[in-house]
């Protein structure tokens, strides 16, 4: 038919390139080099997510090229970064979620609020953009990605909090949904990272993160009658007490950030990264599998418990891993080490499968019905999350390393390296 478009094939590969090059298998990482050579193609009829393709494409290739040197890399990264810039081509610059790679026409997600885009994915683009522009000596990258910011800081934001949706011809924002799951989250993360990815230079993105965390306390973080910290999501002012599996991971990026707290509050913001972690964990605990839901609620006399069936499922997602990874590497309590291992236990008892690991329909019932499906961020993500949680901190140190959303390692851009870089010029 008129409509058959196709799709950039081999995320998995791409996605698990570091991963192998971390665990030292060579052979594999050979293997998977070859085929990004012969076969990786960004010159196809296929209507892409532009943040599905960043985060596990472009980052994906920018570690790749980081960890190895290899050219390939660099010079597949910056092609399809190219590929990329026409979903900027709206009104704003706030770019489009889908993009015809072919013919550069983008547009939105037909189920998001009065044609917005959404705040997590224009806001996850920064560290590989910044990256591509470093990469290829073309700053048109940055200025993309810096834009989005300043639309943003042009806004007035209720209660000082992100709406996720936010409409790119009129620069306003769509429903005031706020969350720091879904639709939200790595907007969050990447004005953390990408302060401390420039060695502490981008004072915008400072800022940025740490008015939007106190916001989020004030309005987003509550305590159950039973102790478990959350963090609900914010509908126009009503609050849903509903975290997602995805929100998890904020516990590790409290953590990550608690160094730079103003106003004293570098304990606080590791308290609160401990506290998220330990909510996560009981997801978990009070689940047959072991292995947490998509959703757990804190209302109707529950407490980190899923109670709707469509919020049972589990498909190998990483974010409570990649949150006691972050609290043993910032507090060393060996309790995340001890909860990292139950997942290990968990995943080969119930999700390993002939030929890899699948995800699961209902972590509530003993018996597991596996979706068959491998998702790539289980070898990018929560595979490396675990290698790194049962490694010494020297692998890939923080002070070096900040990893995108898709756990792809990126350097920090140090300030004397910059300079030298320069005076080349
Ligand atoms: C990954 O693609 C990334 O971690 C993203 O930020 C959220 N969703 C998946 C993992 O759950």
């Amino acid at each position: 038919s008129s409509c058959i478009s196709g799709n950039i094939q081999g995320a998995t590969i791409v996605d698990a390139l570091d991963t192998l090059y971390i665990m030292e298998m060579k052979e594999e990482f050979k293997e998977a080099k070859e085929w990004v050579e012969k076969n990786l193609d960004f010159n196809v009829n296929a209507e892409i997510s532009v943040f599905e393709v960043n985060i596990r494409f472009v980052g994906g290739l920018l570690s790749a090229y980081y960890l190895s040197g290899e050219e390939i890399f660099r010079k597949k990264a910056v092609e399809l970064g190219e590929k990329l810039l026409p979903a900027f081509n709206t009104p704003t610059g706030i770019p489009w979620a889908l993009l015809n790679i072919k013919s550069g026409i983008g547009r939105n997600w037909p189920w998001a609020s009065g044609g917005s885009s959404i705040l997590a994915e224009f806001g996850t683009l920064h560290l590989e953009f910044i990256h591509l522009s470093h990469l290829s000596g073309n700053p048109v990258f940055a200025e993309k990605v810096m834009n989005i910011r300043k639309v943003l800081n042009r806004l007035d934001k209720p209660e000082g909090l992100y709406p996720n949706y936010l409409n790119p011809s009129s620069g306003q924002w769509g429903q005031h949904h706020v969350s720091i799951g879904g639709l939200g989250d790595s907007f969050y993360e990447y004005l953390l990272k990408a302060w401390l990815m420039s060695d502490k230079t981008d004072e915008e993105g400072k800022k940025m993160y740490y008015d939007a965390v106190q916001a989020i306390e004030t309005h987003l973080i509550r305590k159950s009658s039973g102790g478990l910290t959350y963090i609900a999501e914010w509908k126009g002012g009503l609050l849903e007490h509903k975290m997602g599996h995805l929100t998890c991971f904020a516990g590790g990026m409290f953590a990550l950030g608690a160094d730079g707290a103003p106003n004293d509050k570098t304990g606080h913001h590791i308290e609160l990264g401990a506290e998220i972690a330990r909510t996560c964990h009981e997801s978990y605990d009070r689940t047959s599998m072991k292995l947490g839901p998509e959703a757990f609620r804190f209302d109707g006399g529950v407490e980190a418990i899923a109670t709707r069936q469509n919020e049972k499922y589990y498909i190998l997602r990483p974010e409570v891993i990649e949150t006691y990874m972050y609290m043993w590497r910032l507090t060393h309590d060996p309790k995340y080490r001890q909860w990292g291992w139950e997942a290990v236990e968990a995943l080969e008892k119930h999700c390993r499968v002939d030929g890899g690991y699948s995800g699961i329909r209902d972590v509530y019932n003993s018996q597991e019905s596996h979706d068959d499906v491998q998702q790539s961020f289980f070898l990018s993500e929560t595979l490396k999350y675990l290698y790194l949680l049962f490694s010494e901190d020297d692998l890939l140190p923080f002070e070096h390393w900040v990893f995108n959303t898709e756990a792809h390692p990126l350097p920090v851009l140090h300030k004397d390296d910059r300079n030298k870089e320069e005076n080349q010029k």
